[in-house]
């Protein structure tokens, strides 16, 4: 348990070790973790109360850590308000697949894992969290929960590749993108919930020693940092993409950051490290296949102006997190409204120390342009299909030096999540990406200089500052 806390630090680039001590301590303590048999009734019922348009606000209401037992109970209680619903959703809709594709194996396993998280909520269902003690017992629930639904994007991709002459493109990119932007909701409330509990006064015996006074003057709620700077995490990513390349092809293109290198927003590291991660692979890979590699890739940070923020033509319409991009499918089509910390912070009685919203708090835009030659308009109507590539091994195998390896899409599906150690070949790189970019009211949009190179524009929205 001793080690939770240090690994939910969620500093950016590294928030995969956190998943990965998680899954160490939640086996030995699953264990103790109680289940109740989930019934159709129970999907059907759950399923049929409205979802919860999650907001920052949302993740923000209990107070800035440390939190007092009275606010940890209540984060607790918030949590398992909203989850088992969400969970109802998601079966039904994987269960709404046809049923060839609900059958194969990867699939199912996902179903299943849905199923069992389920079942670990259920037996409090009908009570509410009063003690510390269901509190610890509520926590580690949690982190069981994140831990089963890790391997989620890996599983379907495999699951989908194998069933995909029972199922077109746009059926499974219409299905993943409702599921997998629901996904990143659920997981943030798992999470977020964990985070608090490991940064809260009640268990500060249990933090490897950390002091209260440390935790004050962190800047993270949660799994949000208040004082995130765009450019240490484009530069850990960075580090992290060139060494793929350096190990697989041997060549390494540079990165230059200008603009507003020190920036600095509140949203949520991990998030902006999947894709930021993503994007540099895309960039990085194209610009080695074109040879290009002496041309630096030049990354610009723009915050956007004060005054733009604060009209703000996203507040209240912006697009709401899980709402589907694509066409109709999404699964809520409440309005999310404001993302401001401060408006939720107002409706909430537990946070007397979040103050009013800071007028200069902005959102940011980044550029990444590269010189790797562009995307054919043909390609460019695709991009935003789930499983779309264009990754070709042998092509790039002789293009660049020491590749080697004749690996599959299906290999690489093994290598982890969301294609792990490689620098492309799921598809799911820059729809994926989108998702985790509008959860909170952002975007991606990319501009092809077909010939030429690519511009990709990351906008993310400022959340509001939290005193
Ligand atoms: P993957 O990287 O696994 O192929 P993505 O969704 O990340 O999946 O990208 C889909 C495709 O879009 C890529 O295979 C590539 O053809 C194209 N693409 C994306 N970004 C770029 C870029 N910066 N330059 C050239 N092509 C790109
Ligand atoms: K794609
Ligand atoms: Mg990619």
């Amino acid at each position: 348990m001793l080690s939770l806390r240090a690994v939910l630090r969620h500093d950016g680039p590294t928030y995969k070790q956190p998943l990965t001590a998680l899954s160490k301590v939640t086996r030995q303590q699953a264990r103790s973790i109680q289940t109740r048999q989930v019934t159709d009734g129970d999907i059907q019922q759950l399923a049929s109360r409205p979802l919860h348009p999650l907001t920052l606000a949302d993740l923000c209401r209990h107070g800035r850590p440390p939190l007092s037992a009275q606010a940890l109970l209540n984060s607790a209680n918030f949590t398992l308000s909203i989850l088992p619903s969400r969970l109802a959703h998601r079966i039904q809709s994987l269960r709404a697949l046809p049923y060839i594709v609900v059958a194969n194996p990867n699939v199912s396993k996902i179903h299943n894992n849905y199923v069992h998280s389920l079942s670990t909520l259920l037996p409090y269902a009908e009570q509410r969290i009063e003690t510390l003690e269901q509190e610890i017992q509520f926590t580690e629930v949690m982190a069981d929960l994140v831990q089963t639904h890790s391997n989620t994007i890996s599983t379907l991709a495999r699951g989908f590749l194998e069933a995909r002459k029972y199922i077109t493109a746009s059926e499974v990119t219409r299905f993943l993108d409702e599921h997998l932007r629901a996904r990143i909701g659920t997981r943030l409330i798992g999470e977020q919930h964990i985070a608090l509990h490991f940064s809260s006064q009640p268990h500060s015996e249990l933090s490897d020693g950390v002091d209260q006074e440390r935790i004050r003057q962190s800047s993270y709620i949660g799994v949000i940092d208040t004082a995130l700077r765009p450019g240490e995490i484009i530069r850990g990513c960075e580090q992290m993409v060139g060494e793929i390349c350096e190990l697989k092809y041997g060549v390494r293109p540079t990165v230059n950051i200008i603009g507003s290198p020190d920036t600095t927003m509140a949203h949520i590291p991990m998030h902006l490290d999947y894709v930021i991660t993503e994007l540099l692979k895309n960039s990085f890979r194209a610009t080695i296949e074109a040879g290009m590699e002496k041309e630096p890739i030049e990354i610009t940070i723009a915050p956007a102006p004060a005054s733009e923020s604060e009209t703000s033509d996203m507040k209240g319409k912006h697009r709401t997190g899980e709402e589907s991009h694509s066409d109709g499918a999404a699964i809520s089509n409440y309005d999310q409204g404001s993302v401001d910390i401060a408006s939720g912070a107002n409706k909430s009685e537990e946070s007397a120390n979040i103050k009013s919203f800071d007028e200069g708090t902005r959102g940011v835009t980044i550029r990444i342009r590269d010189r790797g030659g562009g995307i054919s308009p043909e390609n460019c109507a695709k991009l935003w299909d789930y499983g779309f590539t264009t990754f070709n091994e042998d092509e790039i195998n002789d293009k660049t030096t020491g590749g080697g390896s004749n690996i599959t899409a299906l290999d690489m599906i093994s290598g982890g999540a969301g294609g792990g150690s490689s620098l492309a070949g799921l598809g799911y790189g820059l729809p994926l990406g989108r998702a985790y970019a509008e959860y909170f009211g952002g975007g991606i949009a990319v501009q092809s200089l077909w010939g030429w190179g690519t511009d990709v524009y990351l906008s993310l929205r400022g959340v509001g500052k939290i005193e």
